[in-house]
């Protein structure tokens, strides 16, 4: 393997030989530890991506890495036509651990999301009684599930569908935090479920309004529909509870984990339910290669008592409301920052520009150059997402850091 030297290598060779489906700030991450990312050169970072929130933990945790290695050395892959001795202990740790009867264990976020479709759908045809191929399920203006064709099928962003038909049917979007629109999607015929991010996170991190997840919850219960709540980025304490649905108290029917539920070691996705509606899927009507291999279970098995051990459910809630308090501070004094949202470690900070504005783009280059990294999501939104193992004298540095560059933007 060619050993770079240069961050421009990299990226020369990233240009040249890969598909250019991303565009990334130009940085070379060359290792992680915790909250801290180093470049191809040595420049130190914090790191307030966490991998889109797949490292909750923290890079390069040692408890998770000691459980790869360690399982790495011993079995990794069985494929599931046999099984083996993690897989069962997996189960019943994560059951649980999130308190479902049973785990669909998959690979990516998008694969769990997929997986939550079919259940859903099945569960209505062999269960609600709904007529087949009529299943109809809800979902929210501005959802970010994954990039399936079936994903993007109800997906409202045109960069992330156009061009990729024809479309999968069967999806009701209705607007976001709005109770009274689900109301009146659920009077339509075939509906089976309603798939919802308890807290939108690509669409600018989006915190509906107290009191929704939970008549949302209510509304599908009495309308007989499954209630799914994709925690994929929300989820694995990054808002300040275990899950983002924790905080209005809801069981939802299905919960779709991803990302942090391995702590960024080794892709592992999950579809959390109990048997009324897991008992639709019988032998051979779902699965994947490496859906619930040892080596993924086992390092999720960490990832989550890395969690649960180091409190980080509760580090994240009090470093977000020191995060958002810091934020309110730096909006109040500058014009170019609008606004601060958020719930936990999952912040945004609206900056005062268009969306075709390149000032958000150009804080998020600024704000590397003094040793932070951060990216926009749509437009002119930072989201602000470090590892929940950040330290509160790390989140006052880093608020520093923030209000620096915003203050010379400021004066532009
Ligand atoms: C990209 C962000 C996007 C997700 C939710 C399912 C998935 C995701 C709520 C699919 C994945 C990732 C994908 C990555 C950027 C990032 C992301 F919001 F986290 F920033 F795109 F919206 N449900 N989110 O957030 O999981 O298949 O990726 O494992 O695609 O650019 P996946």
């Amino acid at each position: 393997m060619q050993t770079i030297t240069s961050s421009s290598e990299a990226i020369e060779l990233e240009d040249k030989y890969g598909a250019h489906n991303y565009h990334p700030l130009p940085v070379v991450l060359a290792k992680g530890e915790g909250v801290f990312l180093w470049d191809v050169e040595g420049k130190k970072y914090y790191d307030f991506l966490s991998a889109y929130s797949a490292v909750n933990q923290g890079h390069c945790h040692p408890r998770i890495k000691n459980a790869l290695i360690e399982q790495a050395n011993t079995l990794t892959l069985t494929s599931r036509a046999f099984h083996n001795d993690v897989l069962g202990p997996f189960e019943k740790y994560v059951t649980e651990y999130f308190g479902f009867d049973k785990v669909l264990p998959m690979n990516t976020g998008a694969e769990g999301v997929e997986t939550a479709i079919k259940i859903a759908r099945k569960w209505g045809y062999e269960k609600k009684g709904v007529a087949e191929n009529n299943a109809k399920i809800i979902v929210a203006e501005n959802n970010f599930h994954g990039r399936t064709t079936t994903i993007i099928s109800f997906s409202n962003d045109e960069n992330a569908r156009k061009n990729f038909g024809p479309y999968t049917d069967g999806f009701i979007r209705i607007p976001y935090n709005n109770v009274e629109a689900l109301g009146e999607a659920l009077k339509q015929p075939g509906v089976v479920a309603f798939l919802v991010e308890p807290i939108q996170g690509e669409a600018g991190v989006y915190v509906p309004d107290e009191g929704y997840l939970s008549k949302a919850n209510e509304l599908c219960k009495s309308n007989q529909v499954l209630f799914i709540a994709d925690e994929i980025q929300t989820g694995i304490a990054r808002t300040g509870k275990l899950l983002a649905v924790d905080h209005e108290n809801v069981k939802p029917d299905m919960v779709i984990l991803g990302k942090a539920i391995s702590g960024g070691f080794y892709p592992v996705s999950a579809v959390l339910a109990d048997n009324h509606v897991m008992e639709v899927i019988k032998p051979g009507q779902h699965g994947s290669t490496f859906g619930g291999n040892p080596l993924g279970a086992k390092v999720a098995m960490a990832a989550l008592e890395v969690v649960q051990d180091e409190k980080l459910a509760e580090n994240a809630q009090i470093l977000g409301e020191i995060f958002r308090n810091r934020m309110q501070k730096v909006v109040d004094k500058y014009a170019i920052a609008k606004l601060v949202r958020g719930k936990g470690l999952l912040n945004a900070v609206v900056i005062n520009d268009s969306e075709e504005s390149s000032t958000a783009w150009d804080i998020c280059m600024s704000l590397a150059s003094h040793g932070l990294l951060a990216k926009p999501t749509h437009g002119n939104i930072i989201r602000f997402a470090p590892p929940l193992v950040m330290t509160e004298e790390q989140i006052h540095e880093c608020c520093d850091i923030i209000e620096k560059v915003i203050s010379e933007f400021d004066k532009k």
